[in-house]
């Protein structure tokens, strides 16, 4: 059968109306930016891009050179095509409005333009993590208070995994589809359509390290994954953990699994409300994930039920196949007494 470009299934999505023109162009211009960032992640060492850029970003981390090279990348490919309001990126405080000589259009894209970049100097897969919201119509220029809507109102999500192939992940609410970079031809190419998140599993990921400053409900659910057949659930349990995200979750489109970053005392001792960020990580895996079948929750709601506050707010995460993210969801809201 004849491959489907990326552009041909935009075109297909503008012709069953689910879509409009300038997202279209959006996620092209998105997608070869991705590109571009392949480019510099697959030079590694022979591109001078590994190692610390000597700068912290907002949330007080330490920048991968790749982390400021990617965020440039995305900054640079959606300035001059017409179809976004503003950007905004885990590596800046604000958001970046679209510069005064070009022309504004009705979206704002959020973005992790690097995501799980500590383990870039280790060549483990790194990925982009992106989501697209409308400006409100009567705003003459988007501020931060224009991106804090909910995940449920997201228009597309998208992420790019940098692994031994480059592969993209989109949904814009009709099912998740990935496509594959065809290295020669230079061309996204739909290589799954309607992706299917198998509602149970036997496989979970989660920092184990973290264990003894879970909370007592998480304590109790994976305790029960780690006694197996020998403990209530019957079966055993296998375990990954790749620490980036990106990773993580495209093993669980293609073959199930749950992903957990709950809460722990070191980040509540902190003040904290989760290690990772709502509007631009855990929403659009969120829409990515449940498009597909599975689901995606904070451990007491639905992420994308979540109503920002802030540009950078973090929230607890979990999500997967379907089966074990309610079991995990309710346990905690029995603890809370709300069940
Ligand atoms: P930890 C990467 O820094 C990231 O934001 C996610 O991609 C990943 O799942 C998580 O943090 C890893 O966290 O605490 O295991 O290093």
């Amino acid at each position: 059968m004849k491959p489907v470009s990326l552009i041909q299934f935009l075109i297909e999505e503008r012709r069953a109306g689910h879509i409009n023109a300038e997202l279209s162009l959006l996620i092209e211009v998105v997608a070869r930016a991705c590109k571009r960032i392949a480019v510099a992640v697959n030079k590694g060492a022979l591109g001078g891009v590994l190692g610390n850029a000597g700068t912290d970003n907002v949330q007080g981390e330490a920048q991968k050179k790749l982390d400021v090279i990617s965020n440039e990348i995305l900054l640079e490919a959606n300035a001059w095509g017409g179809h976004l309001a503003a950007c905004a990126s885990e590596e800046m405080e604000d958001p970046q409005p679209i510069p005064d000589m070009y022309p504004k259009g009705q979206h704002l894209l959020l973005f992790d333009p690097l995501d799980g970049s500590s383990n870039i100097d280790v060549n483990v897969s790194v990925g982009t993590i992106f989501s697209v919201l409308r400006c409100p119509d009567d705003v003459a220029e988007a501020k931060a208070e224009h991106f804090l809507q909910p995940g449920i109102t997201q228009l597309a999500a998208g992420y790019v995994v940098y692994g031994p192939s480059t592969v993209l992940v989109l949904t814009f609410g009709h099912g998740t589809h990935e496509f594959t970079l065809d290295r020669e031809v230079g061309s996204f190419v739909l290589s799954r359509r309607d992706i299917r998140i198998p509602e149970a599993t036997a496989e979970f990921a989660i920092n184990m390290s973290n264990q003894r400053h879970w909370e007592a409900p998480m304590q109790r659910y994976i305790g029960e994954l780690l006694a197996g057949k020998d403990g209530p659930r019957g079966k055993d349990f296998n375990m990954r953990w790749v620490a980036s995200m990106v990773a993580d979750v495209h093993r669980i489109l293609t073959r199930g699994g749950v992903f957990y970053y709950p809460l722990d005392a070191k980040i509540t001792a902190k003040g904290g409300t989760g290690k990772l960020r709502l509007m631009y990580e855990a929403n659009p895996m969120a829409f990515i994930v449940e498009q597909a079948g599975g689901a995606a929750t904070t451990g007491r709601e639905p992420i994308m039920g979540v109503q920002p506050t802030s540009l950078h707010q973090r929230v607890p995460v979990f999500l997967g196949s379907k089966q074990e993210i309610e079991q995990a969801t309710h346990y905690h809201l029995q603890a809370d007494g709300a069940q």
